[in-house]
């Protein structure tokens, strides 16, 4: 019986020896130490020795035994520490998203980068204001009715006896006032790009939505300035071949006031089913109302000056190519729609 134990030892310590996975290291327990493995059979068998030999049976097949259990144990741990451990460099590695800069802010850059080429200063006011800057100050009188066009938010607080109601500031050209106090004596030549906010949303309105609003002053500024500067635009941001054109309009801040149009990049200006007679609405412009000048503290008898105010979101919407149907789509967190730009 020694004879056997010791072959059964170099037996299980051979297959021990080129396992090579936990699974087949369990099918060797499984032989040698399940309830009709070899080692297990072995230990039945004590009783078929001779009485004076079992002692030392025993003690040989509790060895044998043992020194297989401990090599099986450890096999086990050494497979399980090279799967934590292994790894393979040739796998590619996983790319972390990347994300760009919004469309809204690209244009912003775009916008602030070509008036000041041509020497306007970049200007923010503040998007709670007082209805003093927003309205009183642009030469709209209190309960004039163009305020309520506007479709202002007003803000819950109490309202101030020089400045009167605090809102969302619902157009740039609050910052026109301003931008002549703070510069003191003329030449003014402010590009004002920033938020605003109107009780507005359909497919070309959303209730925060941007607007630049450029204003130049100086002596002798005339419409010829404005419609060279409109066409220097036109050109830099739609393309070379685009011009525009001034149609007769109304806004209390300018005399005279004009529409912006720009020829349709689709047709050229012939017409199509984008434009209709070859022209597209831009914004709103004119020449500074002088009520406006002497609110800025500038006198009109000696100076003059254009402004005009359009949406970042239209002129985006109206660069060739992009095809965005719905201003809304601008600002949807859907990454499907926004990793296209
Ligand atoms: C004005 O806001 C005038 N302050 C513009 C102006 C400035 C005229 C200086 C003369 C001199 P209007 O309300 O038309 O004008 O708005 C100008 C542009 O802002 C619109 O053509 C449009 O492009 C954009 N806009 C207005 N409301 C929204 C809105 N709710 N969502 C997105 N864009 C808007």
């Amino acid at each position: 019986m020694q004879e056997d134990i010791l072959n059964t030892k170099n037996q299980a310590l051979a297959q021990l020896m080129s396992a090579e996975s936990v699974n087949e290291l369990e099918q060797i327990r499984i032989d040698y130490f399940g309830r009709s493995g070899k080692f297990t059979n072995l230990i039945k068998d004590i009783k078929k020795a001779p009485p004076e030999e079992r002692k030392h049976i025993g003690q040989t097949l509790n060895e044998a035994k043992k020194s297989i259990e401990t090599l099986l144990e450890g096999q086990k741990n050494s497979f399980k520490e090279v799967a934590r451990e292994w790894f393979d460099p040739t796998i590619p590695g996983e790319k972390p998203d990347v994300g760009h800069i919004h469309l809204i802010t690209l244009t912003i850059e775009k916008i602030s980068e070509i008036f000041t080429r041509i020497g306007f200063e970049r200007a923010r006011y503040p998007e709670v204001e007082s209805d003093y800057f927003a309205f009183e100050a642009l030469n709209m009188p209190k309960n004039h009715p163009a305020r309520d066009e506007w479709e202002t938010f007003f803000v819950d607080v109490p309202e101030n006896p020089k400045s009167g109601k605090t809102v969302l500031t619902p157009h740039t050209s609050s910052g026109q006032v301003r931008e002549m106090l703070r510069v003191g004596k003329p030449p003014v030549r402010m590009i004002n790009i920033a938020k605003c906010y109107r009780r507005q949303s359909d497919i070309s309105h959303v209730p925060m939505f941007h607007q630049f609003e450029g204003l130049v002053i100086d002596k002798g500024i005339s419409i010829v300035n404005l419609k060279g500067t409109l066409d220097y635009f036109a050109k830099a941001f739609f393309g070379k071949d685009r011009v525009t054109r001034l149609r007769p309009y109304h806004f209390q801040f300018t005399e005279p006031s004009f529409e912006i149009d720009i020829s349709c990049g689709v047709c050229g200006g012939k017409g199509c089913k984008v434009c209709k007679a070859g022209w597209l609405e831009l914004g709103g412009a004119g020449m500074v109302h002088p009520n406006v000048l002497k609110a800025g503290r500038v006198d009109p008898k000696i100076y003059s000056g254009f402004a005009f105010g359009w949406g970042v979101e239209r002129v985006l919407m109206m660069r060739e190519g992009l095809g965005i149907p719905d201003v809304r789509m601008i600002y949807s967190t859907d990454l499907r729609y926004l990793s296209q730009f």
